[in-house]
């Protein structure tokens, strides 16, 4: 195929709406007739409802009504966790809509406004009374789990959630052999997701056709539709969910909440359109929080750096209730990554699932994976601190072998394919490693402080195997569902089961449908986000919409031009097998003039007068694809840092990041995944932190206490790759929506340790926690 589409920097499709403000967002929309609801939410993490007093807000002129768990018990169903890990002796507590008798986390919502305007419904807010009986907290993930306790579940004896226990080769023996243990407890602290668009909701039933319709912040709008006709009772094929353009998600607008339903169930009590929009502080006490593990964490090595072995001990802070795909989260996404891109020989993880009196934790950008390769390569420093070693020269020794690819990890995954040296060496080269050791030496000697901090990282995503994922206890075939139709004047639609929401598939896929049928990218146009329109799909996360999605668009795309060349061949009294296919053209091998273009055999589908026998009318493909095999993408950051001695201040000099992820559909778009994710992990490590108070209240509840990054802290990001196709993958492709976050938080904390020559500081690194380590010394 001469004209090459796949691989370019295609400009983003989508930029052009959202760059001139003519996105289309829930928040903005407005269906007539639409009533407001607001929800009532607890101040209190831990208290009996004694009563709900609701009659002066109900009176309130214009509120349609007041709503508490006593009206919805026989209407909406309690939501479940979709996760539900075999052998972890699972407790799944109910999560009510609207709380019952006790709520157990400041925002848990206890009651719901309904009222003509938004203005209305929060005064009517403030009208509902609610008695509460405060009971003990308990906030912090080791203190939940001691002995007196209190207890957040009778259910749920000593706040164990579940345990779960996974082993690879000879533990205890590789131990045993060792020469040098060392051991370091982390805190991976508690983030909130921070997306610039919050959740919102517009729910519309129509008593006619009994059809409810919610446009909702989702990203993955067939399994809100298969919750939500779970929950509410109501036929999955009467309900259909719309996920418009929504303005990011990390991992956040995965799970169905309680309030989405309870909207739903109100547009449906009510007959009129129900909005519910959230503002940044319900945001950050409602929407799920990411990460809170504390990690007791062993590995054993030989004196010559060789690795052996690891042991890891969780505890995972799950709050209040399980939400949808949180047990999922530090086990299967976590544990089996601890062995990273290191030949170990035997590797256990132990995770005990703790609840507490904080809002529930979910997926949130990398979900697990980011603190499995934060323990591994802060404890590969530790090691090379211990030994006296270069870090660059333990990783370079312990890499897996690219001759051993597709390898059998220690922990029970096969890594699909990885060539781990050249992204080090690449790295190393790009920031100039040797010079900087270099200067590092001669800077110490005038009491300068700089370090330099590498990560090298492998994570498992394209999820997944549907046989393999729903092993695990998750309710959902993880396969990818497309069509591909090209209509009569040769323009073609992809319609994708994948939810974008800013990663950019909508130039993607129309890049690889561009690609297979030589139809140009302008004349192809992405359809994803609404259960009506597209096939059946599992939506967008765990970076699996280019390697699973994509690869089903590949394949539909691949079948058309077959489709087409049958046509083709016809219309040109040619056999099939003398046809070429180049630049959206089928040639008569040996005689090039005797061609047909993609959009004359596309019409002549449609006019369907000269068909050959045994094929349909029109050009169009449907494919579900279940992958054989996760994808592995691999690479290697280096964040070089300096270090003010007096102030504790940490200013990044460079970062370099060098990373695989196979085949690359669209370079520019590749990097700017990386770029975003790269600051989402420095944000962690820098600045980011959940923090309650001994009661429970939610300190960091607004843009003012929780830090994100702004460009201000953003260094430049200097990136590079290097290609390492997957085998299995119709399209080669690996996934890079997460790379950057799973990689760049330790290569940040490597630097700072580097810097002041400790063995670890907890993050996020503030310049207070920096100077006490400088002062203890
Ligand atoms: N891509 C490519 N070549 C590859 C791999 C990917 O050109 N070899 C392109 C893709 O086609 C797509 C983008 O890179 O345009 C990311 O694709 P992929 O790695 O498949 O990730 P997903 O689309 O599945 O996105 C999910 C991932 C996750 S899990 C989180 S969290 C996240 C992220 O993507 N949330 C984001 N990136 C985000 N970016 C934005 N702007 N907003 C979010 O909420």
């Amino acid at each position: 195929m001469a004209q090459k589409v796949f691989g370019e920097r295609v400009l983003r499709k989508e930029d052009d709406r959202f760059l001139t403000g003519r996105g289309s967002y829930v928040a903005d929309m407005l269906p007539p007739g639409t009533v407001y609801a607001v929800f009532v939410r607890s101040p209190y993490a831990h208290a009996r409802i004694v009563r709900i007093n609701t009659a002066k807000a109900a009176k309130l002129r214009g509120v349609l009504g007041v709503l508490t768990a006593q009206d919805l018990k026989d209407e909406v169903g309690s939501i479940f966790t979709a996760w539900t890990i075999p052998n972890s002796d699972l407790k799944t507590p109910p999560y009510y809509p609207l709380a019952r008798d006790v709520v157990r986390y400041q925002g848990e919502a206890v009651a719901v406004v309904v009222a003509e305007n938004p203005y209305l419904a929060e005064d009517a807010r403030e009208l509902v009374e609610v008695e509460y009986d405060p009971l003990p907290v308990v906030v912090d993930t080791e203190a939940a789990v001691k002995k007196g306790a209190p207890q957040v579940h009778g259910e749920a004896p000593g706040n164990v959630a579940f345990k779960w226990t996974l082993a690879g080769g000879d533990v205890d023996a590789v131990f045993r052999e060792a020469e040098v243990v060392v051991s370091q407890r982390f805190v991976n602290q508690r983030l909130q997701p921070t997306a610039l668009e919050p959740r919102a909701a517009i729910a519309q039933y129509e008593p006619g056709t009994k059809e409810l319709t919610l446009f909702v912040t989702s990203q993955n709008p067939f399994v809100h539709r298969l919750i939500l006709s779970l929950v509410l009772k109501h036929p999955e094929h009467l309900i259909r969910v719309v996920a418009p353009d929504v303005g990011g998600g990390f991992g956040s607008k995965i799970p169905c909440y309680p309030w989405e339903a309870v909207v739903c169930h109100l547009a449906m009590r009510f007959g009129r359109p129900v909005k519910w929009v959230e503002d940044r502080t319900e945001n950050y006490v409602a929407t799920t929080h990411g990460r809170d593990h504390v990690q007791y964490v062993d590995l054993a090595a030989k004196k010559d750096g060789t690795i052996l072995g690891i042991k890891a001990r969780v505890l995972a802070n799950m709050g209040a209730y399980l939400s949808t795909a949180a047990p999922g989260i530090p086990t299967i996404l976590f544990g089996f990554m601890v062995g990273g891109c290191y030949a170990i020989k035997a590797g256990r993880v132990e995770v005990t699932g703790v609840f507490s009196n904080t809002t529930p934790v979910d997926a949130y950008r990398g979900a697990g994976r980011p603190e499995a390769l934060f323990l591994l390569e802060r404890m590969v420093d530790i090691l090379a601190r211990k030994l006296t070693k270069d870090p660059a020269e333990i990783r370079r020794k312990n890499f897996i072998p690219p001759d051993k690819f597709p390898y059998p990890s220690a922990m029970g995954l096969t890594y699909d394919s990885g060539n781990y040296e050249p992204t080090l060496k690449k790295a190393l080269a790009k920031v100039g490693y040797d010079r900087l050791r270099k200067e590092q030496a001669e800077a110490r000697k005038k009491g300068k402080l700089m370090g330099i901090g590498l990560s090298a990282y492998v994570e498992i995503c394209g999820l997944g195997p549907s046989s393999v994922v729903t092993s695990t206890g998750f309710a959902g075939g993880l396969w990818g569902g497309s069509t591909v139709r090209v209509h009569p004047t040769g323009k073609a639609t992809v319609y994708t089961g994948g939810h974008p929401h800013g990663q950019g598939e909508e130039t993607t896929f129309a890049q690889i449908v561009a690609q297979e049928l030589g139809i140009p990218v302008a004349d192809i146009e992405v359809v994803h986000g609404d259960t009506k329109l597209t096939p059946y799909g599992q939506g967008t996360y765990g970076s699996r919409t280019t390697p699973v999605e994509g690869g089903s668009v590949a394949l539909s795309a691949r079948k058309v031009r077959d489709k087409a060349r049958k046509i083709a061949a016809h219309l040109l009294e040619a056999r099939e097998e003398d046809l070429d296919f180049a630049d959206g053209k089928f040639f008569v091998r040996g005689s090039p003039k005797a061609s047909k273009t993609i959009q004359e055999v596309a019409w002549a589908a449609y006019m369907a007068g000269s068909m050959p026998k045994d094929v349909e009318p029109i050009l169009d493909a449907t494919t579900f694809y279940d992958p054989s095999n996760f994808v592995f993408p691999f690479g290697c950051h280096v964040c070089v840092v300096d270090v003010d001695r007096d102030t504790g201040q940490v200013s990044i000099r460079r970062y370099v990041a060098v990373d695989d992820c196979g085949n690359q559909i669209n370079p520019m778009i590749v990097e700017g995944q990386v770029h975003g994710g790269v600051l989402q992990g420095l944000a962690q490590a820098m600045l980011e932190q959940t923090v309650y108070d001994e009661n429970g209240n939610l300190l960091t509840n607004s843009l003012l206490e929780y830090l994100v990054p702004t460009a201000m802290e953003a260094p430049n990001i200097e990136t590079d790759s290097t290609v390492t196709p997957s085998p299995h993958n119709p399209i080669g492709v690996k996934g890079v929506g997460e790379t950057g976050t799973i990689a760049s938080s330790q290569a940040y904390v490597n630097a700072v340790c580097d810097a002041i020559g400790v063995d670890h500081i907890d993050m996020p690194i503030t310049p207070e926690k920096v100077w006490r380590s400088l002062h203890k010394k």
